[in-house]
């Protein structure tokens, strides 16, 4: 059974809710027939109601970015999986850069994912290994690492994991697309080893990190990448479209 491709827009910080609104209808404009393609964009929170709106009956998805793990209570700005659930399908957990900026340790990350996957909110969980770690050859442990606690716990999560090496995000320095499979299949090695191989055979694994119109198609012609988390690229509605059109 092949793997459907799914190509996922990360804005990150970007976008007030006009400017999503926009880029939301620009996108859907041009994306309408293709269902080839699982596309999910996963804008700001304050946009993901006017986005869930407007993509009502279509086949684009929505994803938040983040997602604290407790349901409800005194947490001051956080926003829970019990708030997401009717408004989204998929929220990122465990980007590097809230590891790096918000101290996300691979604890949080797990109850994040648990969270999530409680309320039925599909996971899109990154993992990846910084510059330094790459360069000693640690990626497998560190990887590994990561997968094992952010998964522990958990049972047969209906889940996306994204390999998304820290040296290449937003640095125009994408990972090879033969670099990015070998750590795309230990993922998937890795996911057989706690969920058993037929959740491993059906896992969407994504590439992420400086991919754009030019370098999508190498990389989803890979045996185990199953499409990408795109950031810079996905704020031009013209090249996330064209990168969806190349896999389509
Ligand atoms: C990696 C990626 C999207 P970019 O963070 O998650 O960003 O495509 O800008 O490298």
């Amino acid at each position: 059974e092949k793997r459907k491709i799914v190509i996922a827009a990360n804005w990150k910080m970007n976008t007030n809710l006009d400017e999503a609104v926009e880029l939301a209808s620009e996108m859907l404009f041009e994306l309408s027939e293709i269902d080839s393609v699982e596309t999910i964009l996963c804008p700001p929170f304050i946009s993901l109601q006017k986005l869930k709106e407007l993509f009502t009956d279509t086949r684009i998805k929505l994803g938040a970015q983040n997602v604290f793990y407790e349901e409800k209570g005194a947490f001051t700005g956080e926003i829970s999986a019990l708030m997401l659930h009717d408004l989204c399908q998929y929220v990122i957990i465990g980007h590097s850069e809230r590891r790096q900026y918000f101290c996300e340790t691979d604890e949080i990350v797990q109850k994040k994912l648990a969270s999530a996957v409680n309320l039925g909110i599909k996971p899109i969980f990154c993992v990846g290994e910084n510059l330094e770690q790459y360069q000693s050859e640690q990626t497998e442990e560190v990887i590994i690492t990561q997968l094992t606690r952010g998964l522990s716990g958990l049972k047969l999560p209906d889940i996306l994991i994204a390999y998304e090496p820290i040296w290449a995000i937003g640095t125009g320095q994408a990972a090879s697309a033969v670099e990015a499979n070998e750590v795309a299949s230990l993922i998937r090695r890795t996911f057989g080893e706690l969920f058993g191989l037929d959740a491993a055979g059906v896992l969407p694994v994504l590439y992420g990190g400086s991919v754009n119109a030019d370098n999508i198609a190498e990389y989803v012609s890979k045996t185990d990448i199953d499409g990408a988390l795109v950031g810079g690229a996905s704020l031009k509605s013209s090249q996330f479209v064209s990168i969806i059109k190349r896999v389509a």
